[in-house]
Order: C-alpha cells, then structure tokens, then sequence
C-alpha cells in the first residue's frame, strides 16, 4: 500500500538551489530492510536487555561473552539484508548535490552498500573487529573459545565490535567532518533519528544556525520536530525516493543506483 508522498513546492525549490546539504540518519532508515531499530524491543537472549546497557564499555567489562554474542548476532543478521530505496535515494543524492555528506548512527554498513560515498559513520561499523586494548581493527578473528569473546593476535586482549559505545568518544575525524558540513549547510535532511544520541543530535540544530533548511523524515515526532522547516511523516523507503524525484525529476529514478558522480560532470 504506497501512501501518497507530498513534497512541497518550497521544499523543492529550495533544495534543487542547495549546493551544500547534510543528510543525518539514525536506525529509521533501515527498518524497511528489516534492521530492527533502537527502540524496538530486543528479543532472544537479549530480550531481558536495554540496548543503551549492553552497548557500554562496563557491559563489556561486565560479561564480554554477551556483549561479544550480541554483536555476533547483529552481524550474522545482515547478511541476509539489502539496502531499501531509502539508501538508495540518498546515495542518488551523493551524485547529484555539489557539496553533500551523509552521516550515519548507524553501524549497519547498508549505506556503504547502497552506492553512498561522501558518508561517515560517526558510531562505527559492526562489520570491522577491533582490539579492545589497542584499538587496531584486525582482518580475521578465530571461533570464541568457551565462554570468551576471541582475542587480539598481538596482545590478548579480547576483541570488540569497531562501534562507538556510549560515554565512548566518537572518531575524531568522522565528527568533525560532519560537523563542519552541517555549520556550512543551505541543505539537511534527518532521517529516521529519535534524536536522542549525543553529539550526532546536535549536528541538525549546528545546520539551522547556519541558516539551512531543516527537513525531518520520520512517521513519528522527535526532539528536532520543532526546528524541522518541513516534515515528511511517512517511512523513509517511499519519501526519499519521492523527494528525489521531486527535486530532480528525469535523473533516472531515485531508486535506482546511482551512476558515477553527477557532480564531477559539469552542470548544464
Ligand atoms: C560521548 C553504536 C563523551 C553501538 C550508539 C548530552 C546530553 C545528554 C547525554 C549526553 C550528552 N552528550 C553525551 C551524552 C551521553 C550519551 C548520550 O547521548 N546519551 C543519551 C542516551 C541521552 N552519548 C554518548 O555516550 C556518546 N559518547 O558522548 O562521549 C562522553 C564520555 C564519557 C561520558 C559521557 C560522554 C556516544 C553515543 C554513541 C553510542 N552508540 N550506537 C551500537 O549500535 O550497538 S548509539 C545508538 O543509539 C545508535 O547509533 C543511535 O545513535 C541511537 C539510536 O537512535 P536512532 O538511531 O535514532 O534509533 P531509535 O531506535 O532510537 O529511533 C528510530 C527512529 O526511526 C524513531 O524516531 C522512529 O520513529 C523512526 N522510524 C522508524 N521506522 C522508520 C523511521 N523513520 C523513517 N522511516 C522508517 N521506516
């Protein structure tokens, strides 16, 4: 059942002069591949826990098998999902802003997968493993043993999932690009965030200090509703796809992968 998606005219306007927009995504714009978000309710053997609790560095300290396992699972789970017409619309974008970055919460890789290619991923990457003593992301880790998580071939020490956990500092560089992106905006999209995570949250209020058209995409309200300019209250698989084609009708459609770089082929 497609629910009719009504782009404004201004909205439209406004974005097909944008030459610097920053597009800001949380677990939202994977539920339609079937990537259960934050809020949903875990289930299995986590369905006793609050996501917030396990993804911390004391959950680890605590019970590095469960922490270990959680993420495991996570993994083994998407393997078996594909990037939906939400990704694949922003990846469009990619190609047709002049000046765009796509930063993500997500951990999730499915925009990577989609075609995106100006994207940081400012809570990491649950597909990379890292030393939770070095800090170095290694290539291949052995089956765990017994009841701990595998370990680091230089140093013993167990081994992580290469994702930001909370009171965990983000990487420096994927932070400042997005945040210099979105104090230069004319242009930001946030799509599918509760809105609740420092410092990613801020980055959408940095945006429309600078003066940048604010559109939230999300079925529900959030804490960025009310600084939003425009409101697309319907899934992120049907209104991306219809706000590209809006903005830039006739560029092959939006749920189409993108070809190389729009923005590298001069402007007509
Ligand atoms: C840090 C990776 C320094 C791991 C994650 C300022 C004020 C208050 C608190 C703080 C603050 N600054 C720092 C904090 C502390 C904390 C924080 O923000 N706490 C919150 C809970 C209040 N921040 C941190 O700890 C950060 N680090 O600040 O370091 C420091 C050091 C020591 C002590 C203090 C500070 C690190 C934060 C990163 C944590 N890691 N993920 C993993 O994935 O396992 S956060 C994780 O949760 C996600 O990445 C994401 O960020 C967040 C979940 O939010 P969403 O993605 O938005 O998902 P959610 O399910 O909540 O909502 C889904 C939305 O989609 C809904 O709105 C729904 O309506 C919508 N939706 C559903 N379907 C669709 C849809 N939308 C569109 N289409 C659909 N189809």
């Amino acid at each position: 059942m497609s629910i009719p998606i009504v782009v404004p005219a201004e909205l439209v306007a406004r974005l097909r002069r944008a030459t610097r927009v920053v597009a800001l995504t949380g677990a939202g714009i994977s539920a339609e591949s079937g990537v259960p978000t934050f809020r949903d309710a875990l289930t299995g053997l986590w369905a006793k826990f609050d996501p917030r609790e396990l993804a911390t560095p004391s959950a680890f300290a605590r019970n590095p098998k469960l922490v270990w396992n959680w993420y495991a699972a996570r993994r083994a789970a998407l393997a078996n999902v594909e990037p939906n017409p939400g990704h694949v619309a922003l990846a469009r974008m990619d190609a047709l802003v002049p000046d765009f970055l796509l930063a993500t919460q997500n951990v999730d890789g499915l925009h990577a997968r989609a075609g995106s290619r100006r994207l940081v991923e400012l809570h990491g990457n649950i597909a990379r493993v890292k030393c939770s003593r070095e800090h170095r992301v290694v290539d291949t880790w052995d089956a765990p043993a017994d009841d701990d998580p595998p370990r680091c071939p230089h140093c013993g020490a167990f081994l992580r999932p290469d994702v930001v956990w909370f009171e965990e500092m983000l990487p420096e560089d994927a932070l400042a690009r997005a945040e210099d992106a979105s104090r230069r905006a004319d242009g930001t999209l946030v799509v599918g965030t509760s809105a609740e995570v420092y410092p990613a949250a801020a980055l959408p209020r940095y945006a429309r200090a600078a003066g940048a058209r604010v559109v939230e995409v999300n079925p529900e309200d959030t804490p960025l509703s009310g600084i939003a300019d425009d409101v697309l209250r319907a899934p992120a698989g049907l209104a991306l796809p219809a706000l590209v084609d809006a903005v830039w009708p006739g560029c092959a459609s939006a749920s189409a992968p993108p070809t190389p770089h729009a923005a590298d082929t001069p402007r007509r």
